[in-house]
């Protein structure tokens, strides 16, 4: 068994981890009333069994309000996460990052930590932890990281990934969002191994949603929950990978680890057509930009590896190597290193979908998402704007300056990979 802990932190966080919880229970059959009917062989990667049967999800929520509580409530599985396993205080982070990640998230830490220890305790063999969360506000971006360097120091050993979700596009409500995102990225280089990204302006785009930003969310967040389902299927399915052996897969180099995802089909819940799609057009789709969650061209870009996660049931091995073979012919120049496109293909289909498609690419174009977010810090670094705010948490001036060069770093070794 190979185990996999889920910190979901913010509103964000925990919003989008809710929905992964509905689609994954679903897809292995588990539900309250009749415990699970059909229990497939790797429901225990992110579910646990409890004392009368049932299972449970392996998470841990986190938020600095108790607006978690909605979130958690508006949830289909809410029922599901143990109550002991909400950790929340109620002073808020008013969106600055310094008092999610050293102030107010930091009081919270030691119960997050024992929390932790807890489910640690009763995995076999945990495969290593992944965070939920948003890196525009405070607590998703700075208790999200906060956790992730405990993680580190206490389980040096163990791999974590990310679901983290940006707003490049955005005129903020929130003027110290550059901020937070530069320190969060900062964290992320060296505390995550593998962050898998999504932009909102990028899905906002693709479902050409022009109402309500309020409302917006209750369309963004189920896409945005599929793609996570199809991406940790690469874990749940019979034969199941290690966090440890994807993300290797997918980083050629540790420090280019942010990857973007393509969803195909992608239908708004309003209109989702239960349509069957072929192998090829599963594959050959899935590459079109129209598809991309975090909004960059990978053909603008280099990319250094590539996985195709197909889920559908009966895949013909023909039709899917026929498939993978024209990418490689027709796409070869955006290739880093020739035919670095691996694919995994399952029976296990995505909840509400006959058949479904993620594409984790590696692009070296995602280094322009950092370079737009490093560029919005600066023009208010520059001038020295709402910098009191962090000061008063205690924050030094040096450490933005670490994080944007830290941050201008990873910009410059993606242009070498690009231009090599
Ligand atoms: N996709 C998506 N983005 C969201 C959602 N909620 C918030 N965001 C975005 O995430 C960023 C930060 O918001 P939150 O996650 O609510 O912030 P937080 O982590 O709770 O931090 P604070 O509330 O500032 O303590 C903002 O840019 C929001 O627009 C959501 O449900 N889905
Ligand atoms: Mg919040």
């Amino acid at each position: 068994m190979k185990e996999i802990i889920q910190v979901q932190v913010g509103g964000c966080g925990n919003k989008i981890g809710m929905k992964f919880w509905e689609n994954i229970s679903s897809e292995h059959n588990v539900n309250w009333e009749n415990s699970n009917k059909d229990p497939c062989e790797n429901i225990n990667t992110y579910f646990s069994e409890i004392p009368n049967g049932k299972y449970v999800p392996r998470s841990v929520c986190v938020d600095l309000t108790d607006e978690i509580l909605s979130d958690i409530k508006k949830s289909d599985v809410s029922y599901m996460i143990k109550p002991d396993n909400i950790i929340f205080n109620r002073q808020g982070s008013g969106g600055n990052w310094a008092r999610g990640h050293y102030t107010e998230g930091a009081e919270l830490c030691d119960n997050i930590m024992e929390c932790l220890r807890r489910e640690v305790e009763i995995c076999e063999s945990l495969s290593g932890f992944q965070i939920m969360h948003s890196t525009g506000g405070g607590c998703g971006s700075g208790t999200g990281t906060l956790i992730a360097s405990k993680l580190k120091e206490e389980y040096p050993e163990k791999y974590i990934q990310s679901f983290s979700t940006f707003f490049k596009y955005k005129c903020s409500d929130i003027p110290l969002e550059p901020y937070n995102e530069v320190l969060s990225i900062h964290q992320m280089i060296e505390n995550f191994e593998g962050c898998f990204i999504f932009d909102n302006s990028a899905i906002i785009n693709i479902l050409q949603i022009h109402s309500n930003p309020n409302l917006y969310y209750n369309y963004m967040n189920p896409i945005i929950g599929q793609a996570v389902s199809n991406i940790t299927s690469l874990y749940r399915t019979s034969c199941p990978l290690s966090i440890r052996k994807a993300i290797n897969n997918l980083s050629p180099f540790p420090r280019t680890h942010f990857f973007s995802t393509n969803l195909f089909p992608i239908y708004a819940p309003d209109f989702r057509l239960y349509k069957s799609h072929c192998e090829d057009q599963l594959i050959i789709d899935a590459f079109h930009i129209k598809c991309n969650l975090s909004g960059e061209n990978a053909s603008l870009g280099k990319i250094l590896s590539a996985y195709n996660i197909l889920r559908k049931k009966n895949c013909k091995e023909l039709h899917i190597q026929e498939a993978l073979n024209c990418i490689r012919k027709y796409k070869s120049k955006d290739f880093w290193i020739p035919e670095n496109l691996n694919y995994h293909c399952t029976d296990f289909q995505l909840k509400g979908f006959d058949s479904s498609c993620s594409l984790v690419l590696n692009s070296t174009s995602i280094g322009n998402l950092f370079t737009n977010i490093l560029s919005r810090f600066q023009c208010l670094f520059r001038r020295k704007a709402f910098l009191w705010h962090y000061a008063q948490e205690g924050m030094d001036e040096m450490e933005y300056t670490e994080a944007a060069a830290n941050l201008q770093d990873l910009i410059s070794e993606y242009e070498i990979y690009q231009n090599l």
